[in-house]
């Protein structure tokens, strides 16, 4: 018999700070905040939270560039605030998971100011610096937020490299000292308690270090190109998980996530695995609705969700289960939904599709509530450094219409609005000013409201939750897809010994035959997203999750 770990009987909740609970007024969420709310996320039924970045930080990236990884952001509290979360959620049986952002630091990081000081300073080699080619940067390398991955540095002459933002300096794993000091911090954390850590961009850990031009992506930015076949899956990248692994990890029962940006269900061995990581983020299903480039609005491509989904539960015994975090989009949103009613029913099934696969869920906050994007349409109302840069660079294109329309659907803010607690000025979020404005749909979607009607959203997740939790098919058993009987019906079965449960999904608009229907209907109702009673059509968005009465 398989034995499993705590990681996978439990569910995750991730909670991005900045926008969860406001203690003290000032328009940002903080840690108080967040222990105000731990009897919540307990009633929910989660297991875990994985807490975005509360380290030192300029905020540039909203904590993902970090200043200093052994002190808390004074916005969000002390250290003795942070333990106090830890022993509080402890008390509750809850698990606190961190998030280790090490692809890169901040540049006020006194390493990089370091660095960046002199070419002999013994910091220099923290960070990749490289001579300019004339005038130009070392290569035609573009960056997730700006045309070039490199920026000159007047100091010293050179340029450095950054994957994302030009405050955020990439760190040079190939340098030994700089994996030492990620360890010891690394183990700074375990040994104050928390259970777990999620590793920001693992995949790009290792670059190519001999820095050639890009040529496999087409030109994006004024003939820049994303460099992902030389920073993406690079050949060192297992050893340096492995050596990971046995600094921080070994002999320890945390759990570790990579975020595995560009995974693929080929390349995905070399971060998962019994010396490397527990689990990974693989993007696959977020990017169905993109073109070529994420902003690149299509709709939501169901068979390709069903076929990718597929891929990934052959491909590894145990996948990350989840629709949104706080660079998606709200998943509901994807989904052309004409109404409240269908919008939250649409929220509801896709919480039994995905959550009832073989894996660990992990919610991000508000999605319980099937929280929707922002509808935004001014400058004033982005705080995100990613869609900002693209709004101006398009803009000076003369293409403002097209950026405005990939923001609306794909913009990273859309995650980061604050949590809808109440119909209370500001969601209930703050009594001050929210640092970003609060989606105007809060007076009828918030928890306080769906906590009384049993026929919420998030009744229905925490109905989903407790369903799992009892169910050993559910839990432990194997993953089978049933034969599609529609285009857009996505269903498959758990079985565990004796106890089998399908899960079938309507995933689009319109209603779809049922040919396995008598089956269905003679089998034991767990979970339905409709009010009425179930027949031989499935209708729109429609959710059933039925245990099979042969089973019992
Ligand atoms: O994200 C890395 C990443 O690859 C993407 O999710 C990326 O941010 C997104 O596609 C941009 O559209 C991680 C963090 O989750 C993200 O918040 C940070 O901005 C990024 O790393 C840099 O630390
Ligand atoms: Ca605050």
């Amino acid at each position: 018999m398989q034995e499993y770990k705590w990681w996978q009987d439990t569910v995750f909740y991730q909670i991005y700070p900045r926008s969860f609970c406001d203690s003290n007024g000032d328009g940002i969420g903080d840690i108080r905040g967040i222990v105000q709310k731990l009897d919540y996320i307990k009633w929910l039924g989660v297991g875990a939270v994985w807490l975005s970045p509360v380290y030192d930080s300029p905020n540039k990236d909203t904590g993902y560039d970090i200043r200093d990884y052994r002190r808390i952001l004074r916005e969000y509290g002390t250290m003795e605030d942070f333990d106090l979360l830890l022993a509080e959620m402890h008390k509750r049986g809850l698990r606190l998971v961190m998030d280790v952002v090490v692809n890169h630091t901040s540049d006020e990081h006194p390493w990089f100011v370091a660095s960046r000081s002199s070419r002999d300073d013994p910091h220099r080699a923290y960070y990749y610096w490289r001579p300019g080619k004339g005038d130009g940067p070392p290569n035609n390398w573009s960056s997730f937020f700006t045309p070039s991955a490199w920026k000159y540095d007047t100091i010293t002459g050179e340029w450095y490299l950054h994957c994302f933002g030009e405050n955020q300096p990439d760190l040079n794993w190939e340098n030994p000292a700089v994996r030492e000091e990620i360890y010891d911090m690394i183990n700074w954390w375990f040994d104050r308690g928390v259970d777990g850590i999620r590793i920001d961009v693992v995949s790009l850990f290792a670059k190519n270090c001999r820095f050639p031009d890009a040529t496999l992506r087409k030109p994006n930015y004024d003939g820049h190109v994303f460099p992902i076949e030389h920073i993406a899956f690079q050949p060192r990248l297992p050893e340096y998980l492995r050596e990971l692994n046995a600094r921080c990890l070994a002999g320890r029962d945390r759990v570790s996530i990579g975020e595995g940006t560009f995974a693929t269900t080929e390349n995905a061995g070399s971060i998962v695995g019994e010396d490397r990581l527990d689990l990974l983020f693989q993007f696959d299903l977020m990017e169905l609705g993109n073109g070529e480039k994420k902003w690149d609005v299509h709709p939501y491509d169901i068979p390709a969700f069903r076929e990718t989904v597929l891929a990934w539960q052959r491909a590894l015994d145990w996948n990350a289960l989840f629709w949104c975090n706080h660079d998606q989009p709200r998943a509901v949103s994807r989904f052309d939904c004409p109404t409240p009613a269908l919008q939250a029913r649409c929220a509801k099934m896709l919480a039994g599709a995905m959550y009832c696969l073989r894996g660990t869920p992990f919610l991000y906050q508000g999605e319980e509530l099937g929280m929707t994007n922002y509808p935004f349409s001014d400058e004033n109302e982005l705080r995100d450094i990613e869609s900002i840069a693209f709004l101006h660079y398009e803009a000076a294109h003369d293409n403002a219409a097209y950026a405005w329309a990939g923001i609306r659907s794909k913009g990273r803010d859309n995650a980061r609005t604050p949590m809808q607690w109440s119909d209370r000025p500001n969601a209930g979020f703050t009594t001050g000013v929210p640092w970003i404005p609060v989606n105007p749909n809060y007076p009828r979607l918030n928890a306080e409201q769906q906590a009384r009607d049993p026929g919420s959203v998030l009744a229905f997740y925490r109905a989903l939750l407790g369903l799992r939790r009892r169910s050993e098919a559910l839990l432990h058993g194997t993953f089978r897809p049933l034969e599609q009987p529609g285009a857009e019906v996505f269903a498959y079965e758990r079985r565990f010994a004796n106890e089998r449960v399908l899960v079938v999904a309507n995933m689009g608009l319109r209603p779809q035959p049922l040919d396995c229907a008598q089956e269905l209907l003679d089998g034991e109702m767990l979970l339905h997203n409709l009010e009425q009673g179930p027949d031989q059509t499935l209708q729109p968005y429609e959710l059933r999750i039925v245990r099979l009465s042969s089973s019992r």
